[in-house]
Formats: C-alpha cells, structure tokens, sequence
C-alpha cells in the first residue's frame, strides 16, 4: 500500500465511517407519518397478520419470525444458538444440531434468511440461512418452525454470500467471504503468500425435492477475492448464478483501504449448470475435508450428526466457459435479479450510481468475446460497456441491496444518506425516495427477490437507531421500518425494534404457511428411543453410574413424581414424553441447580436433560409453562444420596406406587 493512496481514501472512508446523519433527528421527516398509517398497521385483536417475515437474528445467531403489518414478534427459532428458553442444544436430542468439525459450536452469525423456490416463486417450504462465522447452512421447517438441518462447509471462512436458492430449489448455494488455503492445503502458510496459497470456493448445496435433505454436491474454486452476496438467474438466466466480490486486489491487510483501490470490482457470473454437467461427467476431483453435517427428525424427535470426510472440487481455471467477471464500480455489496431474469442490479457502497446489467447482452458478450482482460490467466472479464444496460444516475450514498415489486418498480437502500429509493426497472428512472431512520441494510417486500413479487410493503432493516427509541444503556436497539409500497410516493408507517441485528428477511403471504401447519405430533409415531406412550410404562433405571428417568408429563403432573435412589456423581438422564395430543400444550421441565436449561416439550414429543447431582439432598423439579390451573402443582422431588448409599431406587406418584 502506498501512504499517498491512504490519504486520497480517507475523505470517502470517513463518509462512510460518519453514516449516522445526525441531520436526521425524530420530529422531522421521520415522524411525519399519515394519518392513516395506524389503521394500515393495526391487526385487531384476534385477528391474524397478512405476511409473515422471517429476519435473521445477526450475532443472535437466530431466525425471528415477525407478523406484518404489525410488526408483532411471534417467535424466535433458534438455529444456531443455544437457546435455554425451549433446551434446543442443551437436551441429549438437540445436542448434535450444534456439532461442527471444530466441536460443539453454540454460536453464530446468521445474514441471510431464504424461502425455499419452486418455478422461482417463495413455496413456503422451508426457510434457509447461512451461518457466516462457522460455515454452515441450516434449514428450518416452516410446518414446525423447528431448525431440522445444518450442514458445514468445509474449504472457506466467512460464509456470507450464503444460502441463495436457485429457481427450484435444485441448489442453495455459498461462497466465501474470507478466501483461504483449501483445508487440505497444509495451512501453515505466510499471510502474505495470499496471492498464491488462498482460493475461494463456492459451495453447491444440493437440496431434495421430497424431503428437503440437503448434500454438498461439489465445490467450485475460484480466485481469492471476497465473495459478498448472491443471487441466481431465474426464467432465461436461470442456469446462471451471480455473486458481487470486492477485494479483487487481493489484499490481506488493511482492507478498509487497500480492498478500495480499484475503480471496478466484479459481479462474478457462475454458470452453475454447466458446472454440474461437469460433475456428473466425473469432472470432479475428489478431496479430503471435514464438515459436520447434523440432520434432526421429528419422528425420534432427535438429531445425528455425522462428520462428513470428502468433497469434490472443480477448478474453474480449467474449464472454460463456466466464469465470467462483469466489472462494477467501487467494492459491490448485494447483485440482485430482476423478477424476469433479464437484469442483474449491483450495488457498490462506495459507488455513485448504481448499475443494471443486462443478461442478454452478457451472452452476447461472451459470444464476441467482448473481453477486457482475464484473471488468472484465462477467466473472461467481460466489457463494462458491452455488458451494461445502464446506470441508475444520482440514487444516494452507499447503495446496497434492491428488492423488486409487483409493478415494475425496484428499491434501493442507502447506507451512507439513509434512504430507500424508488426507481423504474425499465428506463432506471428514480421515482421516489424515503428517509430512513438510519443506516439501512437490507430490505425485504414480500417475494421481491422471486419471478413473482407480492408487493404492497418494503420493510427495510436499520443498522443504527440512535435516538428513535427510549434509550436502553449503551446499546440501543436496532429495527425495522415498514413503508407503504402499494401507491407511488412510499409511505412510513411503522417502526419496531428487532432481535440481534436484522441483516435479510425474506416475507411471504401468511396463507403459504399456515395451512401447512404442525399442531402437535402423535405420540404413536414417536419413536425415540427413550419415548414412554403412558404413565404405566415409566420408570426408573439404573445402569451403572447411569441413570435412565423415563417419565411422562400431562396436565397436571410429572409421573413418577418422587425419585430415590439418585447418588452423588451420577448421570441422570431425564426423558420426558408430552403425552398430550392438542396444539398448544408444551410442558417445561426445570430442576433445581441444574447448570444445563430448562426443557419445553412440545405435545407428543420426547426430551431429554442430563444432570449430574453433586452434591446430597432433596432436589425439586418442576414444569415451567403454565400449562393449567394446576400448573403450579405440576412438581416432583428427587432424592440424592451420597456415592454408594444402599437406598433403593424407587419411584412412585399419588397414594399408590406405580410399580417397584
Ligand atoms: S449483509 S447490509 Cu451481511 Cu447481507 Cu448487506
Ligand atoms: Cu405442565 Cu405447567
């Protein structure tokens, strides 16, 4: 890096850096809502919301579904994170969910929620989102909400360019944000051999159409740039899939500023089926990894996990005609596609327009060989203007991510001048622009990355709120804004804050999911192993220093209810059956100085806590969730003795024993 290209940088980097608009303050254009924006948020008691959106927790390392228009939190579906409000990777079951090559990771950084795709509209099936910190991609079933897959991926750090779908669902697909030698590779390399020792690879995710199981089919590998978002093609562009890269310097230090040299980075565009075509000729070249891949059922109502040991990789520098390089101004973010599948809109944050790419001009491109050099050696970089079907001119500061409406319209958020801005996908006119409340990421209208966009609402997602909040200590929430998108100016209607950092929600009508709906699961298709079907069938055993508890709960008891016979350094595995067969009657299982969490059991579902007594004494446990009016009776004793103390095991409930 030269100290004089430092110095040049700085005035843009401070723009950025300074992004808070302190010009911007609540009682301004913020709270000039319309009258009417009460009535167009207010869901009437009972009533249920039009949309559902799914927002990535961030650094929660969750998922929370939100009910639009009201902006009403209606669940947090843990993913990646332990979470000791339902035990999901605390009991024996969920455990495995969180297993990685590195071990038990109960942490991560979740950007980027994707509804599954059929004919390239949202299907309601099942939600995808990426764990960038860990790389991993999970899976949640939107019949039950539960998180059922999470697959590592081995080769990269970062995955943030992750999960994008394609039109059917046939891959989601990942690449890497920090490029790095292949796992492979013997890793104790120099930093600064970046150039020649790091790659990136991008990961295809196949998915089961049936089941929704997923498999990493094979891995590209491409040049050591930072990959940052995706998206695929879809109608004519469909077998291609395009990612935004910044770092195309290569850089490995100081990127903030040395990651901004260039005047042009690159949409890399991935002919995907061309690649699979490929693979299923024996093209690939097997290699040995590591990745965790953990698979839970709702019949065992458990999880496995199984350390996968191979993948196989394509270098695309061999095989021409699947990579090419579409520059785009200044460090790009989100490369979204427009609901036809003929233009690819990327966003550069240090950029001054923003520029739509045309797919049809790429092929012809590629067809003339319109090229204006190549990476490493032979990947095509197609002509900036050959490829361009123009530049949305003056959008704002810092343009990142764009969704798509029902009526031909994109929208465009501005980090750096905080707004969102309106423009004609047709002739790049801007329309309408809306201040908001500050620094926006990404922004979700319902289907509006699909071929077929609901429309009606934009909720943009703010990275920092400063003062529209009642002030909570140093950290303050951060939130979503809903606009009116269904006229031509778009309307403020509603502020909420939000769970961790909200990077992407996908949202889609409430009628795609509800009539899919798990109510609760039959006890007679439970097969977990520990699973009893009634209080006749519970009891206590003792293996060992091991101890299985298999007991039942329903309103209003645990059964058995006194257990003796427990010693001091003991595992005690408790596996508790829901034996109610309703919707909404989960119990929760809770003991006294356990340090593991509570357990909520959802009807007709089994789980499991390991406890280690360590001490003597009468220990209680009881229910958590007020699941009755004698709820607060639902409770039990154990009796722990010391290490190998004569008492019996025994266990009873009510005035006669079950059984001895
Ligand atoms: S990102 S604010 Cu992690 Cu999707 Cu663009
Ligand atoms: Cu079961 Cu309270």
């Amino acid at each position: 890096m030269k100290f004089s290209n430092y110095k040049i940088l700085i005035p843009a980097l401070a723009l950025l850096a300074g992004s808070t608009m302190p010009g911007c303050k609540p009682g301004k254009a913020g709270s000039s809502v319309d009258a009417d924006a009460a009535q167009k948020v207010y869901v009437a008691p009972g009533k249920y919301d039009e949309i559902y959106t799914f927002m990535s927790g961030g650094f929660s390392g969750q998922v929370a579904a939100y009910g639009i228009p009201s902006g009403r939190l209606l669940k947090v579906i843990p993913v990646f994170s332990q979470n000791p409000e339902n035990g999901y990777g605390y009991s024996e079951e969920t455990k495995p969910m969180l297993n990685t090559s590195h071990g038990f990771v109960a942490w991560d950084d979740s950007h980027h929620p994707e509804l599954s795709k059929t004919n390239g509209e949202d299907d309601g099936r099942w939600l995808f989102i990426n764990g960038n910190n860990t790389p991993r991609i999970a899976r949640i079933d939107l019949t039950t909400f539960k998180t059922t897959e999470i697959i590592e991926l081995p080769n990269i750090g970062g995955n943030h360019a992750s999960p994008f779908c394609t039109e059917n669902t046939e891959y989601v697909v990942g690449n890497t944000r920090f490029s790095q030698p292949l796992d492979n590779a013997g890793n104790d390399v120099p930093i600064d051999s970046y150039k020649k020792n790091f790659k990136g690879a991008v990961s295809f995710v196949k998915v089961d159409k049936e089941t929704g199981g997923m498999k990493l089919a094979f891995q590209l590998i491409v040049p050591p740039f930072n990959y940052d978002l995706a998206h695929a093609g879809k109608g004519p562009s469909h077998d291609w899939m395009f990612f935004t890269c910044y770092n195309t310097e290569q850089a490995n230090t100081l990127l903030e500023v040395n990651a901004s040299q260039r005047d042009k980075d690159f949409v890399m565009a991935i002919n995907w089926k061309k690649a699979e075509e490929l693979i299923l000729a024996g093209k690939g070249t097997k290699i040995p990894v590591k990745y965790a891949h953990n698979v839970y059922s709702d019949k065992t109502h458990s999880a496995t996990s199984t350390i996968e040991k191979e993948t196989q990789i394509l270098d695309v520098t061999k095989f021409p005609g699947l990579v090419y390089y579409m520059p785009c101004p200044k460090s790009p973010h989100g490369v979204d596609v427009t609901p036809d599948g003929e233009s690819i809109v990327a966003s550069g944050k240090l950029a001054a327009v923003i520029p739509v790419f045309s797919y049809k001009k790429m092929l012809d491109a590629i067809a003339k060989k319109a090229y204006d050099g190549m990476i490493d050696g032979n990947l095509p970089v197609l002509k900036y203007e050959a490829v361009l079907r123009g530049e949305v001119k003056k959008p704002g500061l810092g343009p990142l991510h764009t969704e798509f409406d029902d009526k031909g319209f994109a929208y465009t958020t501005m980090f750096v001048s905080s707004e969102v801005v309106k423009w004609k996908v047709d002739n790049l006119e801007i329309i309408d622009r809306a201040p908001v409340f500050y620094s926006p990421g990404h922004l979700s209208i319902p289907g509006g990355d699909s071929k077929k966009p609901y429309g009606k609402y934009v909720i943009v997602m703010d990275k920092i709120t400063k003062d529209r909040y009642l002030p909570t200590g140093p950290e303050l929430s951060q939130a979503a804004q809903l606009f009116d998108i269904s006229g031509n100016k778009m309307k403020l209607l509603l502020d909420f804050p939000t769970i961790g950092e909200p990077h992407y929600a996908q949202s889609i009508p409430a009628d795609k999911i509800v009539k899919n709906q798990v109510k609760f699961f039959k006890l007679a298709e439970n097969t977990n192993p520990y699973a009893v079907k009634s209080e006749k069938e519970t009891k206590v055993v003792r293996t060992g220093k091991r101890v299985d508890v298999y007991m039942t709960a329903m309103r209003s008891h645990l059964a058995p209810d006194n257990i003796e016979g427990i010693q001091v350094g003991d595992d005690v595995y408790i596996h508790i059956t829901n034996l109610e067969q309703d919707w909404d009657v989960p119990h929760g299982f809770a003991i006294k100085g356990a340090n593991n969490a509570e357990l909520l059991i959802m009807p007709g579902e089994t789980s499991t806590l390991k406890w280690n007594p360590y001490q003597q004494g009468i220990v209680p446990f009881y229910c958590t969730d007020f699941c009755s009016a004698l709820h607060q009776e639902m409770q039990g004793y154990f009796r722990v003795s010391p290490a190998g103390s004569k008492v019996p095991v025994k266990f009873s409930i009510g005035v006669n024993p079950v059984t001895q």
